[in-house]
């Protein structure tokens, strides 16, 4: 039982394939999504939502496991943090409280004659993380509430972090539920059933850029498998196996051949406004023009389309022209090149070779692609790595010796230099497989070479958090985020835990007026800026938006016409076509992003890509909200559609 909120998986790289075998062995596939994705076609249900409203329908799903106890008590005992103690404050109660040389990384369980226990993350010298210190044969109780005496002598009440979610969770009742979300308490109470009577798995996503309040959702979806006990098990959200292979690279301060520097002092921009960040462009963008939190001047994007990529493409158009030098690496010229002073040509995957780990996958894999296209005579373009180092060569000639680059004058040359690096860690790897497991390494030469890929290790289940802790101050699955409170400031950002929250991102649309929420998603002919430019995705592309039919029928608008999409908040107004469809919830429009609205100069001039011009792009109706601390950007925002007449 497979429950994807806001996952398309029509793109999701080789992934359908898998879904439509787990279909195929009976998997039941429900995808809750503002518009219906292409998977519903087949055996799968759609249950559309109300953008934005996620988090009520989880808590609504957990809320049902608790009064029907269908969640799983043992593993939220033993393998969660459930059943930690809580502060009055919301702080974790830990060892410090009772003494004052106590940690505040050992955490407390009280069992039900209210006797305490201590449990904290075991770590190797170096600080890692290799196994849990606490008694296994306590009896902790996951609804415990009670009085601590702290080393001060001041009685403090306690409850488990259990109790916090349930009594979280209770105010999302089925009829609380569809009022927020437009969910059928029905449809919620059947996907209860089902979810926990078949053990289900909720995907995790890994695309967190909706509404702005993507993290708080994802914590609940985690934690809604964590009802279920199905963490790392077969049919369950699982940690994925890796191969373990590298190349010699670069990494900070070290080179390929052992060579080492000094880094700058500074942070990346971007975690110094926003630490936890994976990566949040706009932050430089912002620096450009404020010179906060220190100047930005130059841009060098290579291999981003940004304009469809990026939430908030009015202020990225702004802030690119006050930069005094843009630089584009690219394949084609997408719209990012009309702002660019230089435009580098790089060369395609297809015309490299290139050695990697998988790494969405089930199991460690390896794979070899070798050239199948040898670029044109004449033509400029390059490997991308080369025109990076030919540039590093003549910027800090000593940084490109750093990593023994002198300088190529032809591909070949090229090739040679850097494909050594790839062949030296084939050649480690295979020698440590061997060592490992005598015979191996010729298999896995044999496997690459017939098949261009090599799977090296085979998922083992019941690791985390069985045996192995997690990244998190528990080392468990975290159902109240001990994270929260690890740094000056987090806890306001990153609440432990929280209930719905309306999106700060998008002035919320009123109801059944011809205000939307504007929501956009990928499909696989059209997303993805390379997609856009070959010829067929003029005849597969779908770039107009889509509108229920009760809407159309309330603003007197047909399928095929002609509207006007204005950004509620950002103002900015362009002309589609509409297809009024059922597979869009009421009071929500859908349009596929890096599908239409393209605005370069450069290409569009050929008529046969004229076509591009059409439909939106969803990133010029964006607000730009990023969240403190986490910074991702929403993607999602309000709009008025009018009708156009004439
Ligand atoms: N062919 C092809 N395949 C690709 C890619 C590609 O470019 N081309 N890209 C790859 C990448 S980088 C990624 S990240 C994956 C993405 O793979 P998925 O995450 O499966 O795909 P998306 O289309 O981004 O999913 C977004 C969905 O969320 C819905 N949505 C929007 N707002 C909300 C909301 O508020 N609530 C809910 N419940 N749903 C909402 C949208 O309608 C859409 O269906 O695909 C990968 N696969
Ligand atoms: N509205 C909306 N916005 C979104 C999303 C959405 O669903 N809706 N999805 C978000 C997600 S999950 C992601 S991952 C991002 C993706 O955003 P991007 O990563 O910017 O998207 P791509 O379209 O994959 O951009 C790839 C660019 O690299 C170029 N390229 C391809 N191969 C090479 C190469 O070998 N070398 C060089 N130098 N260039 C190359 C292509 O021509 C293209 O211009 O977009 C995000 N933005
Ligand atoms: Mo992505």
């Amino acid at each position: 039982y497979l429950l994807l909120i806001g996952r398309s998986m029509g793109s999701s790289m080789g992934a359908l394939h898998t879904l439509n075998e787990a279909r195929a062995c009976g998997c039941h596939v429900v995808a809750i999504d503002p518009r219906m994705p292409d998977i519903a076609y087949g055996n799968a249900d759609w249950v559309g939502i109300r953008p934005g409203t996620d988090a009520a329908f989880v808590l609504g799903l957990i809320n049902q496991m608790i009064e029907n106890k269908t969640f799983d008590k043992e593993f939220l005992i033993r393998h969660t943090n459930g059943a930690y103690l809580i502060k009055s404050n919301g702080t974790p109660l830990t060892e410090a409280d009772f003494r004052k040389d106590g940690s505040t990384s050992v955490f407390v369980v009280a069992n039900s004659a209210g006797t305490l226990s201590l449990r904290s993350v075991k770590r190797d010298e170096k600080g890692a993380a290799i196994g849990f210190i606490e008694d296994e044969n306590f009896k902790p109780e996951l609804e415990f509430s009670g009085e601590a005496i702290l080393a001060n002598g001041e009685k403090e009440p306690v409850r488990t972090a259990f109790s916090v979610l349930k009594k979280l969770a209770s105010e999302y009742t089925p009829e609380k539920v569809q009022e927020i979300t437009g969910i059928r308490p029905e449809a919620l109470k059947g996907i209860a059933f089902d979810y926990a009577n078949n053990k289900g798995c909720i995907d995790d996503g890994w695309y967190t850029s909706k509404n702005g309040t993507d993290v708080e959702l994802y914590q609940l979806i985690c934690i809604a498998n964590a009802m279920n006990g199905n963490i790392d098990q077969p049919g369950g959200l699982i940690v994925t196996a890796g191969a373990g292979f590298k190349v010699p690279s670069v990494a900070a301060g070290k080179g390929p051949n052992g060579e080492t520097w000094a880094m700058a002092k500074e942070k990346r921009i971007d975690k110094i406004v926003y630490p936890e960040t994976s990566g949040t462009y706009s932050v430089a963008l912002d620096a450009a023009v404020s010179g906060k939190p220190y100047p930005i001047k130059a841009a060098f994007f290579v291999g981003t389309t940004m304009f469809h990529r990026q939430a908030d493409a009015k202020k990225l158009a702004e802030n690119l022209k006050k930069l005094d030098l843009v630089v584009v690496q690219d394949v084609l010229p997408q719209e990012l090149v009309d702002y660019a002073d230089y435009v580098l040509p790089a060369t395609y995957f297809m015309e490299r070779r290139d050695m990697s780990g998988v790494k969405w996958a089930r199991d460690g894999s390896i794979y070899l692609s070798d050239p199948q296209l040898t670029p044109p005579k004449g033509c400029e373009a390059r490997h991308d790595v080369w025109i990076l180092l030919e540039i590093l060569r003549r910027a800090y000639p000593e940084r490109a010796e750093h990593v023994g680059y002198k300088g190529c004058k032809t591909a070949e040359e090229f090739n040679a230099y850097f494909g050594a690096f790839v062949d030296r860690g084939y050649k480690k790897f295979l020698d440590d497989c061997e060592k490992k497991k005598p015979g191996s390494a010729e298999a896995i030469r044999k496997s690459i070479s017939e098949n261009g890929w090599a799977t090296i290790k085979t998922k083992k289940y019941g690791e985390y958090p069985y045996l192995k802790p997690f990244g998190t101050p528990t080392g468990k699955v975290e159902i109240y985020g001990f994270k929260s409170f690890s740094k000056p400031g987090y806890a306001q950002a990153i609440a432990p835990i929280s209930g719905y929250i309306p999106s700060p991102a998008y002035t919320q649309p009123k109801a059944d007026s011809n205000e939307f929420i504007l929501v956009s998603g990928k499909n696989c002919v059209t997303c993805s800026g390379l997609n856009m430019f070959t010829q067929p995705t003029r005849f597969m592309g779908d770039r107009t938006v889509w509108m229920n039919p009760q809407d159309a029928a309330r603003l007197g608008i047909r399928n095929g016409d002609m509207i006007e999409v204005e950004g509620m908040d950002s103002g900015y107004k362009a002309n589609t076509q509409v297809t009024v469809t059922k597979r869009v919830v009421p009071g929500a429009v859908f349009a596929y992003g890096f599908s239409g609205g393209v605005r370069t100069k450069t290409l569009i001039k050929d008529p046969n890509y004229q076509f591009v011009k059409e439909g939106i792009n969803s990133h010029w109706y964006d607000t730009g909200y990023a969240q403190p601390v986490v910074g991702n950007v929403a993607n999602n925002s309000a709009v008025r559609i009018n009708k156009v007449r004439g």
